[in-house]
This record gives structure tokens, C-alpha cells and sequence, in this order.
């Protein structure tokens, strides 16, 4: 997103030993807690090494035929403002970030509340890999071999009631570890939504890793959203809550500005953002000045898959 940047501090603030120091603090901890539990195995592993492996099985179907942007750029040119507003910024700052323990409360309209463990979710259903296009509401696209499985999965455990319509996704607020938590650039934590048949819809995942590897934390670790067909805000990161709802709650990101980013999200070539045009977009990695831009493509591309959700919607009125 653009925004006027607060302040230049945020990131900057912390220095890479503190970042370092606090890793390796957090490490031998669960490396003791491992211990100590008697844990073994690549779970208790994986706790602790952040390139551990994650493989998942590909998904032909849900595969898009473009070349896949460099693990390099995935993991250096990142947006989480919680670390700061420099696409740097969260490479830089996230190794603080404590992903263990961490826990997923999903609640509200529900038959079955429950707060499930992060390993009970990497158990939950067998880990598949899909190839998605992600395009951020700024211009640029990147595509990216997520590994993860469909939201349906977990939704369907809890028993939505009928009266679930929407479905809220709260994300972490980690004070001693987020630096941009101290400005007021949105009304953290960091929240999305969805309609809930589009948190249904089998394309929407809830993504564990990339790569074939544990997510790195700037992209969101232990857990975020991927919803291809939508600008690259509605993937949130971090996950920690996940209610079902019958009135629609407001975003981050509508609470913040609501003439620019609207509930919906779609990406959509045809409606401009108010200050620049969507028409286009720039390919991360594809970048050199005699590159041309690529169209952007109706629903990311995904129009197939996802246009029926919203027949005889006014996708102008309804951004
Ligand atoms: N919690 C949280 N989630 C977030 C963001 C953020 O700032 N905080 N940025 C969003 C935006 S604007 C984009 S484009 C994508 C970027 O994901 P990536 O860094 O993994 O490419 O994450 C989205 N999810
Ligand atoms: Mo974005």
C-alpha cells in the first residue's frame, strides 16, 4: 500500500544484533522446551530451524503456468507493515517475530469453537503445493509456490452455523517484536475479510510455506492467507484468530482508507485505484527498463474459478 510513512524510524530501530540476539534466545528455548517435553521428530525440529523443509504435493489444477519469481525476491521485497514500510523492512526485522508457541482460535458462528495448535494444523490435512500469482494493490506481481491447503479444511472442523456470513481474520500484534506497531499507519492488529463463500472457495488457502519450506516469517510464518484472484493485502500474515460472523466487520484497511480499498478487493484491471491505474502491472524480477509491463488480468486470472461468486455484483460500486 502507499501511505505517508510516520516517521523514518520503525525497522531501523532495531539493530541486526538484536534481531540475532533475540532469535538465538528463542531458539535455545524451544530447544530446551523440546527437551524437556521430550519431543523429537521433525516438529519439535522445525520449531526451531526456520529453513526446515515443508513440502507439499503439487497441484497441477491449481498451478499457473508462469515462471516463479525468485526465492530471493519472495523473501526480500515484502509488505508487513508491523515491521515497517520499507520493502526491506521485514527480511530485515522479522527474525524476532515468535512463531512458538502459537496458537489459532476460530470462533464466533460456529458449532464447534476451538483454538488449535499450530503442529495440530500442520497435521491437519495433507500439505499441497500450489503455484499462485500474487498481485499487490501498488503495481507489482510476483508468483510463488505456496505450500499449504484449502481454509475450507480448517473452517470445516468448527461446524459454521447457518448465521456465518463473513469471516474475520485477526492477525499478531507482537509489541516486544513488531516495531511499527507504535504508529498509527492502520488500527492494528492487522485485520481481513472475506465473504464466507469466498473463504469456502477451494482456491483460498491457508499457507504454511513456500518453496518447499517453512514459511520465512516476512511472508508471514507461521500461517497466512492466500487468496489469488484478490490484491495482495487480503492475504494476511500471522494468523491468530479467525471468527465467523453474520454482519460484515470492517478491515484494517478500509477502517484506514475506505475510498481506496474496499471490502472486495478483486483484482480488477477496469476499476482504477483512486490515485493510480490497475490496468498493468510490473513482474518482480522481470524488471529491467526495457521490460514492458503485463495487463492485468480480470480477477488475477482467476476469472474461471471465482467470477460466479459475484454475479450481478456491481464490481464498480462494489471495489
Ligand atoms: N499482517 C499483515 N499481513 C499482510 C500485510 C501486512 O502489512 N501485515 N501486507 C499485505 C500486502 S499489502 C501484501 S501485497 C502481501 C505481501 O505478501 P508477501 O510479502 O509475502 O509477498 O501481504 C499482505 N498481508
Ligand atoms: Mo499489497
Amino acid at each position: 500500500m502507499l501511505i505517508r510513512k510516520p516517521s523514518p524510524l520503525l525497522a531501523s530501530e532495531i539493530t541486526p544484533e538484536e534481531v540475532w540476539r533475540t532469535r538465538r534466545d528463542w531458539m535455545m528455548r524451544s530447544a530446551a522446551a523440546a527437551a524437556a517435553l521430550g519431543l523429537s521428530g521433525w516438529t519439535s525440529r522445525r520449531a526451531w530451524a526456520d529453513d526446515a523443509a515443508l513440502p507439499g504435493k503439487p497441484v497441477p489444477q491449481f498451478t499457473v503456468p508462469d515462471k516463479q519469481t525468485a526465492f530471493k525476491d519472495v523473501s526480500s521485497y515484502n509488505n508487513y507493515y508491523e515491521f515497517g514500510l520499507d520493502k526491506g523492512d521485514p527480511a530485515r526485522a522479522a527474525g524476532a517475530l515468535k512463531t512458538r508457541p502459537w496458537t489459532v482460535s476460530v470462533e464466533g458462528e460456529v458449532g464447534k469453537p476451538r483454538v488449535f495448535d499450530i503442529d495440530a494444523l500442520l497435521k491437519l490435512a495433507p500439505m499441497e503445493e500450489r503455484v499462485y500469482r500474487l498481485r499487490c494493490v501498488e503495481g507489482w506481481s510476483m508468483v510463488i509456490p505456496w505450500v499449504g491447503y484449502s481454509l475450507s479444511t480448517l473452517l470445516k472442523q468448527v461446524d459454521p452455523t447457518g448465521n456465518a456470513k463473513y469471516v474475520e481474520f485477526v492477525t499478531a500484534a507482537q509489541r516486544e517484536t513488531m516495531p511499527g506497531l507504535r504508529y498509527p499507519v492502520l488500527d492494528w492488529p492487522y485485520t481481513e475479510v472475506l465473504r464466507m463463500d469466498e473463504a469456502m472457495h477451494p482456491l483460498t488457502m491457508l499457507v504454511f510455506g513456500l518453496y518447499g519450506k517453512v514459511l520465512p516469517n516476512q511472508n508471514g510464518a507461521p500461517l497466512r492467507l492466500a487468496v489469488p484472484w484478490k490484491y495482495g493485502f487480503k492475504s494476511a500474515k500471522s494468523l491468530v484468530r479467525i471468527r465467523l460472523l453474520e454482519q460484515a466487520p470492517r478491515s484494517s484497511w478500509m477502517k484506514a482508507a475506505p475510498q481506496e480499498y474496499g471490502f472486495y478487493a478483486n483484482v480488477n484491471p477496469q476499476v482504477p485505484h483512486p490515485r493510480w491505474s490497475q490496468a498493468t502491472e510490473r513482474r518482480i524480477g522481470e524488471d529491467g527498463i526495457f521490460t514492458p509491463k503485463r495487463p492485468t488480468l480480470m480477477f488475477n486470472g482467476y476469472a474461471d474459478q471465482v467470477a460466479a461468486l459475484y454475479q450481478g455484483l456491481d464490481l464498480r460500486a462494489n471495489y
